[in-house]
């Protein structure tokens, strides 16, 4: 099928739910503003399902109704895994045939972001959703910075190591902070190395467009999700044939 409707209580009915909150009390107008923002929205008819008070003068709300729209899978554009996929054993052999040496990536949280849960589930042994991350892998040499460490410390660590790869993470997007600082964290990269030996720049975090590379400035962007062996095997597909080009 590549027309689709969403489907809530009965195939194709085209249901569905959206949460948020509003700077008002929780009170019987409060859901009534929930009720008309969501039709505004195009929910018709649109019913709450959930409303709590979240501290003084906020309510969060669940809204529940039917959308007209339909999806044309046609249409839809996401950032296809455009590398294999590759074992560990495999990661670990490429690595020391093609590179024949140990792969450098030095990760980090920049800005003022303090969120490592999801650079560490990347780089830590113990990684995340049953796959280890990159330094379980003999073949890479990790060095994780952690969290807020500035763009000029960053470059700096990152010509000390040698990387091959810089690896950074942005959860916090207020005020599209993670925006702003990937873009000055590539521009700097850009500055600090000539092109053929600048480390490949990646960025992730959940709320990244994994299609905005060019807009951004970096080789590739990992979003929500994310596990270390795509990340591994995503390095070792691009310094190997970048290496062999
Ligand atoms: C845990 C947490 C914290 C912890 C962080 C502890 C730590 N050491 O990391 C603490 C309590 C410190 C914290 C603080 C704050 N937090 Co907080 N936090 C969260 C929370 C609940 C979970 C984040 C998390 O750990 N996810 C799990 C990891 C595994 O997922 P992930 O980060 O998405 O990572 C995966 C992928 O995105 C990807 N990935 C991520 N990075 C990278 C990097 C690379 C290179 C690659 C390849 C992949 C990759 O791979 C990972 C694995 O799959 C989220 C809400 C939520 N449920 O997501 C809020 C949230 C991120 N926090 C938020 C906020 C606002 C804050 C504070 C500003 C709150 C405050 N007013 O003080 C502070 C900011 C602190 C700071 N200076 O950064 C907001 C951000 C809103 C926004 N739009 O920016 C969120 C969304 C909560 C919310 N709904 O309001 N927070």
């Amino acid at each position: 099928m590549t027309v689709l409707r969403p489907y809530g209580d009965t195939t194709g009915d085209g249901m569905v739910q959206v949460s948020f909150t509003l700077p008002v009390p929780h009170d019987k107008r409060a859901e009534g503003a929930a009720v008309q923002l969501a039709t505004k929205m195009g929910l018709d008819p649109a019913t709450v399902v959930h409303a709590k008070a979240m501290g003084e003068g906020f309510t969060f709300f669940v809204v529940y109704g039917r959308v007209r729209h339909l999806v044309d899978m046609h249409q839809v554009v996401v950032a296809e895994r455009d590398f294999p996929l590759l074992g560990s054993k495999e990661i670990n052999s490429n690595i020391r045939s093609r590179l024949r040496r140990k792969l450098s990536v030095v990760g980090a949280c920049i800005g003022t972001d303090a969120h490592t849960v999801g650079i560490d589930a990347i780089l830590n042994v113990k990684g995340i959703a049953g796959e280890k991350g990159l330094e379980y892998y003999r073949e890479f040499k990790v060095v994780n910075l952690g969290a807020q460490v500035t763009i000029p410390d960053l470059v700096e660590r990152a010509r000390a190591e040698k990387a091959d790869a810089v690896l950074v993470s942005q959860v916090v997007t207020q005020r599209d902070a993670h925006l702003h600082n990937t873009r000055a964290m590539s521009a700097a990269f850009r500055e600090a190395f000539p092109a053929e030996r600048r480390p490949l720049l990646v960025v992730g975090g959940p709320r990244f467009d994994e299609l905005a590379t060019g807009e951004l400035g970096v080789d590739r962007i990992f979003g929500r999700g994310t596990t270390p062996r795509e990340v591994a095997s995503y390095l070792v597909h691009s310094l190997t044939t970048r290496k062999s080009a």
